[in-house]
């Protein structure tokens, strides 16, 4: 440590006395900005002082000022385990690029992406091995194959140059599932549906966090009401987005919430109404029914019904989700895709099969469990993204 660090504390100055054993309970206690103002001037005083100013700005979020603050004294001379912390923290002004690769890490690394285009030769090795990292993305087997097929006739001169093409390739492909989500209609009624698991919550929570911070105002209707938990959990979405919440306790028949919920929203002049639903019921017959239930009952106050159908798909079960897509169409128009969980997964190009047969538009992305984990689905991003 450099002493020089620590000012001395001039002799006239009689501060209040802060002891460490005080301001390790307020530590305790959560009061972090507590701490931190108590600390602000004063943390160069001593050793202890600096490591649990540090603790507290790291644990309030002051992510730039512990950064600095790092930088300025070195990790030897912070405590270790808030250092780490610190360090996990997503850097807060990431690209739009950024935050693609970061979602897609997964499926490159898994599959050893970037460092498979960067081989010198092209042999029958290569096409095979390549062949197997399609299949492995989940695009498809019977597109993998057919890829690899067009890409051997090209006769390319180098790995890169195959890279390229099949970036091409992907864009194509994924060009037919562009989608904007533009909402039109006031109040504009958007129902999620997915099974279980999906990420329907989740997402409606970042979705309204979005909505509102372009001063949307948005209410959340929950008609999930097959769990209790499932309520709660929205609620605390809803208040964490700053957006207001209609739901009942469980067992409410979801038509009454979702009535309730529009009602408040077309007599309070809200811009947008976010619907969950339930992701599982006794059957799949019966959850179907439910869905259509719902947007009956949206038509009787916007005749058009829900201004978007938002299929939740979680994108680590990879080709499997078109099941799941072709149950949900099969009784309510979907009119886009929420994949989930891209992150996760090592199956990033399981979006390619589900494009090419469903040629339903994606319009969102998840990848990440934070509220500032959505982002609308870029098609060149996206594919930079895999393969960079
Ligand atoms: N890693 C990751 N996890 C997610 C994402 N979206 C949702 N999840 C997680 O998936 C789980 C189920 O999500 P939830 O919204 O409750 O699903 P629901 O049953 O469809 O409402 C939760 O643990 C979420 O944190 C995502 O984009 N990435
Ligand atoms: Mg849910």
């Amino acid at each position: 440590m450099v002493f020089g660090f620590f000012w001395k504390r001039k002799k006239e100055e009689k501060p209040r006395d802060l002891s460490v054993k005080e301001l390790n309970r307020l530590l305790k206690e959560g009061k972090y900005k507590k701490v931190t103002e108590l600390l602000k001037d004063r943390y160069r005083e001593n050793k202890q002082f600096l490591e649990i100013y540090f603790t507290a700005l790291v644990e309030s979020g002051k992510i730039e000022t512990a950064k600095k603050l790092l930088e300025e004294v070195g990790k030897e001379n912070l405590p270790p385990l808030a250092v780490a912390q610190l360090l996990e923290k997503k850097p807060k002004k990431e690209s739009l690029f950024e935050k693609f690769k970061r979602g897609l890490k997964k499926t490159r690394k898994v599959l050893g992406l970037e460092y498979f285009f960067k081989r010198s030769k092209l042999g029958e090795e290569f096409y095979e091995e390549l062949e197997e990292i399609l299949i492995k993305l989940d695009i498809g087997v019977d597109t993998a194959i057919s890829l690899t097929e067009e890409v051997r006739e090209k006769n390319f001169k180098s790995a890169e140059e195959v890279k390229e093409y099949l970036k091409g390739r992907f864009k194509e492909i994924l060009s037919s599932c562009k989608g904007k989500f533009r909402l039109t209609r006031k109040p504009s009624v958007v129902l999620f549906v997915g099974i279980n698991g999906s990420g329907k919550t989740t997402t409606i929570g970042k979705l309204a966090y979005k909505l509102t911070k372009e001063g949307k105002k948005v209410l959340i209707v929950a008609c999930d009401t097959f769990r209790a938990a499932a309520t709660e959990q929205l609620n605390e979405w809803a208040n964490r987005a700053n957006a207001d919440f209609v739901g009942d306790k469980e067992g409410t028949d979801p038509g009454a919430v979702l009535y309730k919920g529009l009602k408040k929203a077309f007599e309070e002049n809200y811009d947008t109404v976010l619907v969950d639903t339930a992701g599982r019921l006794h059957t799949k017959e019966h959850l179907l029914r439910e869905m259509q239930k719902l947007v009956k009952i949206v038509k009787k106050f916007d005749e058009k019904g829900p201004e978007e159908i938002l299929l939740v798909l979680d994108a680590t079960i990879g080709q499997n989700s078109i099941k799941q897509a072709k149950l949900f169409s099969s009784a309510v128009d979907v009119s886009g895709i929420v994949l989930t969980k891209l992150d996760g997964t090592a199956k990033g190009g399981a979006i390619v099969a589900i494009c090419k047969t469903l040629k339903i538009p994606v319009k969102f992305i998840g990848i990440g469990e934070s509220i500032e984990d959505l982002e609308p689905f870029d098609v060149e991003k996206f594919v930079n993204a895999m393969f960079e």
